[in-house]
C-alpha cells in the first residue's frame, strides 16, 4: 500500500528553543515498511499544508496515518483528516500517539467519520496489522489489537517485541537539517529506554506505558548512534540512566567506538545524585544540556506535584550538575493561583541561581492522575490552549494580568541568557554555525519577544473554538490509577531493573499506581 505517515504543525515551544525530528512516526513508518509498504513521511513541524496537499495529490496515498502526541495538535490533525477524506475518499485514515491514545473516542467523534481508527499504544506492534486490515477487509480493523473504531474496540494494545527489532526510518524524513535544540543544530533524536516507573500525578508517561520500563540493548544504542550523522543528540528517554550499569555499558561502548557527539538529556534529581559516576562519564564523552525535572522551588509546591524529591535533595542535585559543567536546564510549573508576589519570588530565584530557568502553567491532560482529581473546573475547553503556556484552569489573578506576569518572568529567565555576555558567547556560536548554514539557533535568538507575548496569548482565548474537548468526569469515586493506563501494566517484571532500583523508586514515587 501507499501509507503516508504524518506529523502535525509546531507548538509555541517548536518555534523558538526547539524542534525535534519525529522520531515515533519515524518508527512507526519502518515498521510499515518492514511489513512491505511503500511508505512516506511528511512533517508539518517544517513543511506546510500546502506541501501535504499536494503530496496526496501527486501521489495519491491509500493510507494515511497522523501522529498526535500533543493534545493540542488535536483540531490541525481532525481537519487534515476531513480534508483527505474529502479528496481521497476510499483512503484510510487514522491516528495513532501518545495524546490520541487516550482520547480515542473523542477523536473518532470530532472526525465525523473522517477517520476510520485511532490505533492506541506503540505504533510498531500493530500498524501492519490495521494496513493489512485497510487493505482487504476494512470491518477487521476491530480485531487488531489497540484499534478503535466506529464499529467498536479490538484488544488491548501490546508493546513491541522487543526495543532491539526495529530502527527508526529516518531517512524519510526530508529536512533533517531542520531539527535542532539551542546551539546542538542540527540533532537527532535517539531512545535508550521506554516508560517510566515512577508516578507523578501530572504526567502520562507513566499511564501510556503501565508503568512498564524497558531498554534497548548498549549494543543496539552504540550502533544506532553511530549510524546518526548529526553532531547534536537529544536522548528522549522520560528519565535518563535510572539504572547505573546500562548508562555505564551504553557509554562505555561509545568511548569503544570514538563516537563524538554532543547530548541533551533529562533527568531526576535524585537519580542524578545516585548515578553521580554515571553522568560524570557522560559529561565527558558530551552531554551538553542537562534538564532536570524540579518543578517547585518550596516544599508546598513539591508535596502538591507528589514529587517525593526532596528539596535539599534538588538543590544538591543542581549543585552536582553545575560542579559537572554542563548547562543545567530547570522546569518550574506556574500554578494559575500565583500571584504577583509569588511570580516575584520565582523570578528573584531565578535571577540568584545560574541555571536557565524554564516556566510552563499548571495544566490536567487526559491519561494523568490530576485530569480526574482537580477540582478546579476548566475555564476552556479548547485543544489548542492545552500547551502548558496558556492557563486553563481559575486563575487567581485576571487573567491578563497572570499573563503580563508570566511572560514576564519568562522574559527576565531569557534576558539572563540572552544578555549581553551571553549575547556575545551566542553570537560567536550563531555566527560559526551560521557559516556552516545552519539558522535554527540564529533565529531563535531573536523570535522571543514576537512568540511569547501577553495580548497573544490572552487574544488566543478569544478566538472561536473548532472543537470542544470533553471535560473530566466529575465524580465522587475514588480515583483508580488502573483505568488510566493505556498499555496494562505487568508488575514488577515489566521493568527491567534490578532490584535496588526498584526500592529506590518505590520510596521516592508518591503512589496510588498498581
Ligand atoms: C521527547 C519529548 C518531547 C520533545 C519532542 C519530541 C518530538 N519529536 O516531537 C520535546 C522536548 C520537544 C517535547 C516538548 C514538549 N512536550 Co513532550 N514529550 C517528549 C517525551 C518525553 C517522549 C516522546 C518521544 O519521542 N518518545 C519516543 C518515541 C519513540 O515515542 P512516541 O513519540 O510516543 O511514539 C510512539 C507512540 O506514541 C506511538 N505513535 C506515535 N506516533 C504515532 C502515529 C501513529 C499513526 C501510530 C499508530 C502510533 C504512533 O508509536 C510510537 C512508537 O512506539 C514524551 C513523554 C513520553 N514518554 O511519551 C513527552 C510528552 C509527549 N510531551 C508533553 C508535553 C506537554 C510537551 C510540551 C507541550 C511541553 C513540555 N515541557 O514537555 C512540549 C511541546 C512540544 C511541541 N511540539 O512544541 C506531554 C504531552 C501531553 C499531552 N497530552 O499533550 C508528554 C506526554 C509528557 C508528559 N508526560 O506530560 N516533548
Ligand atoms: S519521573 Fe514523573 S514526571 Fe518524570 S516521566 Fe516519570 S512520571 Fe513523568
Amino acid at each position: 500500500m501507499r501509507f503516508l505517515a504524518v506529523h502535525p504543525g509546531p507548538l509555541m515551544y517548536t518555534r523558538i528553543f526547539l524542534r525535534l525530528e519525529p522520531l515515533g512516526l519515524e518508527l512507526v513508518a519502518a515498521a510499515a515498511r518492514n511489513a512491505g509498504h511503500n511508505v512516506r513521511l511528511i512533517d508539518l513541524q517544517v513543511e506546510n499544508h500546502r506541501a501535504y496537499f499536494r503530496m496526496l495529490d501527486d501521489w495519491r496515498p491509500e493510507a494515511v496515518a497522523f501522529s498526535c502526541n500533543y493534545l493540542a495538535n488535536l483540531p490541525e490533525i481532525v481537519d487534515l483528516a476531513k480534508a483527505t477524506k474529502a479528496r481521497l475518499p476510499n483512503c484510510y485514515v487514522f491516528v495513532g500517539g501518545h495524546s490520541a491514545s487516550f482520547i480515542a473516542d473523542e477523536f473518532l467523534a470530532h472526525g465525523g467519520g473522517a477517520i476510520d481508527c485511532v490505533l492506541r499504544g506503540e505504533g510498531e506492534a500493530a500498524v501492519a496489522d490495521l494496513l493489512e486490515a485497510a487493505r482487504h477487509d476494512r470491518a477487521a480493523a476491530v480485531t487488531v489489537a489497540g484499534a478503535v473504531t466506529p464499529d467498536g474496540a479490538g484488544p488491548p494494545p501490546r508493546f513491541v517485541h522487543d526495543l532491539d527489532s526495529l530502527r527508526p526510518a529516518r531517512d524519510l524524513v526530508r529536512h533533517r537539517r531542520k531539527y535542532f535544540i539551542g546551539s546542538l543544530d542540527p540533532a537527532a533524536s535517539i531512545e535508550f529506554s521506554r516508560g517510566c516507573p515512577w508516578d507523578c500525578n501530572f504526567c502520562s508517561a507513566w499511564t501510556f506505558y503501565g508503568r512498564n520500563y524497558r531498554t534497548v540493548s548498549p549494543e543496539v544504542a552504540v550502533e544506532e548512534l553511530a549510524r546518526v550523522r548529526e553532531p547534536g543528540v537529544f536522548i528522549v528517554d522520560d528519565v535518563a540512566f535510572i539504572q547505573s550499569t546500562h548508562g555505564l555499558a551504553v557509554a562505555e561502548g561509545i568511548a569503544k567506538r570514538g563516537i563524538k557527539k554532543k547530548y541533551y538529556l533529562e533527568t531526576r534529581g535524585d537519580v542524578l545524585l545516585r548515578n553521580k559516576e554515571v553522568f560524570a562519564l557522560w559529561r565527558r564523552l558530551g552531554v551538553q544540556y542537562l534538564f532536570l525535572g524540579l518543578e517547585a522551588i518550596d516544599e508546598e509546591g513539591l508535596k502538591k506535584y507528589r514529587k517525593r524529591a526532596s528539596l535539599g535533595g534538588n538543590f544538591e542535585a543542581l549543585e552536582y550538575a553545575r560542579s559537572l559543567g554542563m548547562t543545567v536546564a530547570i522546569n518550574l510549573i506556574a500554578d494559575p493561583d500565583w500571584d504577583e508576589a509569588r511570580f516575584r519570588t520565582v523570578r528573584e530565584w531565578c535571577l540568584e541561581i545560574p541555571e536557565v530557568v524554564n516556566i510552563s502553567v499548571a495544566t490536567p491532560y487526559p491519561g494523568t492522575e490530576i485530569w480526574h482529581t482537580e477540582k478546579r473546573p476548566l475555564t476552556t475547553h479548547d485543544y489548542r490552549l492545552f500547551d502548558i503556556q496558556h492557563a486553563v484552569l481559575p486563575t487567581r489573578l485576571p487573567l491578563d494580568r497572570f499573563y503580563a506576569e508570566l511572560v514576564h518572568t519568562q522574559q527576565v529567565m531569557a534576558r539572563k541568557h540572552l544578555g549581553w555576555k551571553a549575547l556575545w558567547d551566542a553570537g560567536a556560536l550563531a555566527t560559526r554555525l551560521l557559516a556552516q548554514g545552519q539558522t535554527n539557533f540564529f533565529k531563535m535568538l531573536w523570535r522571543f519577544n514576537k512568540v511569547y507575548n501577553p495580548e497573544l496569548l490572552l487574544a488566543d482565548h478569544a478566538r472561536p473554538m473548532p472543537y470542544a474537548m470533553t471535560p473530566p468526569p466529575r465524580s465522587n469515586a475514588a480515583f483508580d490509577a488502573k483505568k488510566l493506563y493505556v498499555h496494562p501494566p505487568k508488575g514488577r517484571r515489566g521493568r527491567i531493573i534490578d532490584d535496588a532500583t526498584e526500592s529506590f523508586v518505590e520510596s521516592t514515587r508518591m503512589g496510588t499506581a498498581a
